[in-house]
């Protein structure tokens, strides 16, 4: 009996000629995307925070593109060898049950997560300091050394900033020193707001009554975006500030003494510097 006439062995050789197609053509691709491609990715490099998240989205984009190729070999493949040829005959050889490619599926899933499992937690936990996600009041990665720490504030519909080592001051700007640890301490007086800025690849969820921390470390001076990621209310649309700043640490000084001259007769009027504040209810409907 010829190849043909056995559905096995039909299918053993379909199944030979994908693969060497596919291992040629993700041998070509996967390289070219990796080095082309993966520079190019968000959120870029301004940070340690966002470094660090641009090589997970490459590692990932890497490891996917042969899996996206294998489908697209596979869909091409059977465009063009299982058409219908209109002559009655089955159109393919009918793939049910295949123990060979059951195995060998489940192999590959396994091996990929068993990589990105351990990849993953190390990314987030190890002692490159996490990937920039906020981690909650305590959080598990920490950075290296002394932290300057920075509350931001959601409210609707704004965020305000209150920098507690310079007298719990609080600014309509957020600006940071570059090189140098900041702990974000992100909280809310109202609903919940999220506390993204993407360039810097941090996010951070406001919620009134939490204290949820995240750490960043700026790598150049340079103006930064942020946008609240949450819908939180009729302006929600308008929480966004264009032009936070990185500044190198001696104008970070010039900036924050200039704000704590604008602050004077402003911080009479805070409440002492918390990590969390509730809203006074100065008025309450029956
Ligand atoms: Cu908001």
């Amino acid at each position: 009996m010829s190849s043909d006439g056995d559905p096995d062995r039909a299918e053993i050789s379909h199944g030979r000629r994908i693969f060497f197609i596919w291992l040629i053509v993700a041998g070509i691709v996967t390289p070219l995307v990796a080095l082309f491609v993966t520079p190019y990715l968000p959120p870029g490099d301004a940070s340690v925070q966002a470094n660090n998240q641009q090589g997970i989205n490459a590692i990932l984009l890497v490891l996917v593109v042969p899996i996206i190729l294998g489908c697209v070999v596979y869909v091409f493949y059977s465009f063009v060898l299982f058409r219908d040829r209109g002559d009655g005959r089955p159109d393919s050889p009918v793939l049910r049950g295949n123990r060979r490619v059951t195995v060998w599926w489940i192999i590959g899933t396994c091996l990929i997560v068993a990589f990105v499992v351990p990849y993953g937690t190390w990314q987030w936990m190890g002692p490159g300091v996490g990937s920039g996600s906020a981690q909650g009041p305590k959080p598990i990665a920490t950075p290296p050394g002394e932290t300057l720490e920075v509350q931001v504030i959601g409210q609707q519909w704004q965020f305000t900033y209150r920098y507690p080592s310079f007298g719990g001051i609080e600014t309509q700007e957020l600006v940071i020193p570059e090189d140098q640890y900041v702990e974000l301490h992100v909280t809310s007086l109202d609903v919940n707001h999220s506390f993204w800025a993407v360039g810097l690849a941090l996010k951070a969820d406001a919620v009134n009554g939490a204290d949820n921390v995240v750490f960043v470390s700026a790598t150049r001076a340079g103006e930064f975006k942020i946008r609240c990621a949450e819908l939180c209310g009729l302006w929600h649309g308008e929480m966004y500030q264009n032009d936070a700043r990185v500044v190198p640490e001696a104008e970070f000084q010039t900036w924050i003494q200039q704000q704590t001259e604008l602050n004077e007769g402003l911080l009479a009027y805070l409440p002492p510097y918390a990590h969390i504040y509730y809203p006074q209810p100065f008025y309450r409907g029956d």
